[in-house]
């Protein structure tokens, strides 16, 4: 066979086998279900994750060590994630990086700027070298509130969720999943993966365990943890960079307010820009997925073209079970 032939090595984030004694049989302990990209999800503590995540789980529960200046970005996943990452790298690096023309974001996806814990960085490595990481360190997770590292809550660490409707999360994850499946495995149905998503089955789900944790405890720790509505963020851009600045502790000066700094941030991070990037449009992560997966449509409502009437009817009767009392409600159009 020559080696155009070969057939190509999975990319690493369908590569299940490489565990340890340990990991394997910490995943034969664990309630499985089929996966919607990878064969497998497991539950551990009350959420869903993939056998190459719950490694990096478990070993970022075990070694990842908070600081007081660091801050946490939280989110669950296909809520803005991307677009969060971009606007707190610009928004705190604004001074080290103040000219927008020669900005690392125009060379590098936000994944590569601000990487997730224990999807990136404990997944590579047990104890990830984060040296390199000058303070503020800026890292990200979809960990839910309970499955955090200890450190997280004893330290000053401040934590920015955001969160999304849904409905829409649900669709931007079954065609971000239909993208990461190889061609020989097909696309995910989707009736089939909507059932997953009500009954919880879905990464770093079930989404309203996930969110109504943060929420709940944004409640309590209004100085801890900030709490973000991605259709907030499309609605008043303006004035969620600004919340997310004050939070942050570096509110914009009047000076650079007459700059329109926070205007510049925001046209830097746009959908249109980021995605129309070359290093978007062609890039991987060295995980293997392809920056472009990142960037859809970026709006709010796109759920109309997908979901039945019947569907909607069950994803609303489920939040609206699950909410009660809380106080969340989400926008979904
Ligand atoms: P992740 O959790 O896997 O990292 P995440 O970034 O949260 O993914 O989800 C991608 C969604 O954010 C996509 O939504 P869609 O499928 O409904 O289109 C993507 O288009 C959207 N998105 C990415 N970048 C931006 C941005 N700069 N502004 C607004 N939305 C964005």
């Amino acid at each position: 066979m020559s080696s155009s032939q070969l057939p190509l090595p999975l990319p690493e984030y369908l590569q299940e086998d490489e565990v340890t004694q340990e990991h394997r049989d910490l995943l034969s302990s664990l309630p499985r279900e089929k996966g919607w990209v990878t064969s497998h999800l497991f539950q551990y503590q009350g959420f869903w994750h993939t056998s190459r995540h719950l490694k990096g789980v478990v070993a970022c529960q075990q070694h990842f060590q908070a600081h007081d200046p660091d801050i946490l970005l939280v989110t669950t996943p296909k809520s803005g994630t991307t677009w969060l990452k971009a606007m707190a790298f610009a928004l705190l690096k604004r001074v080290r990086f103040p000219d927008a023309r020669h900005h690392p974001l125009l060379t590098n996806n936000p994944h590569e700027l601000v990487p997730f814990l224990e999807i990136k960085l404990y997944a590579e490595s047990k104890v990830p070298d984060l040296t390199s990481f000058t303070a503020p360190r800026l890292f990200s997770t979809h960990l839910p509130f309970t499955s955090l590292p200890e450190s997280v809550n004893t330290s000053g660490c401040k934590l920015v969720y955001l969160c999304r409707n849904p409905r829409d999360t649900f669709v931007s994850f079954w065609q971000f999943t239909n993208k990461l499946r190889l061609e020989n495995m097909g696309t995910n149905l989707l009736e089939e993966v909507f059932d997953k998503f009500c009954r919880g089955v879905s990464l770093s789900g079930p989404f309203w365990d996930h969110v109504l944790g943060y929420w709940k405890e944004s409640l309590e720790k209004p100085e801890k943890i900030l709490f973000l509505k991605y259709e907030e963020m499309k609605a008043q851009p303006h004035v969620q960079l600004r919340r997310l600045a004050e939070f942050l502790g570096c509110p914009f000066c009047p000076e650079e307010e007459t700059r329109c700094v926070v205007d510049e941030i925001l046209q830097l991070c746009s959908f249109e820009n980021l995605s129309n990037l070359e290093v978007n449009k062609n890039g991987k992560l060295s995980s293997g997925e392809e920056h472009s997966a990142f960037f859809r449509r970026g709006q709010v409502g796109d759920w109309v073209n997908y979901l039945t009437a019947e569907m909607l009817d069950r994803l609303d009767h489920i939040t609206e079970e699950k909410l009660h009392g809380s106080g969340l409600k989400f926008e979904v159009s």
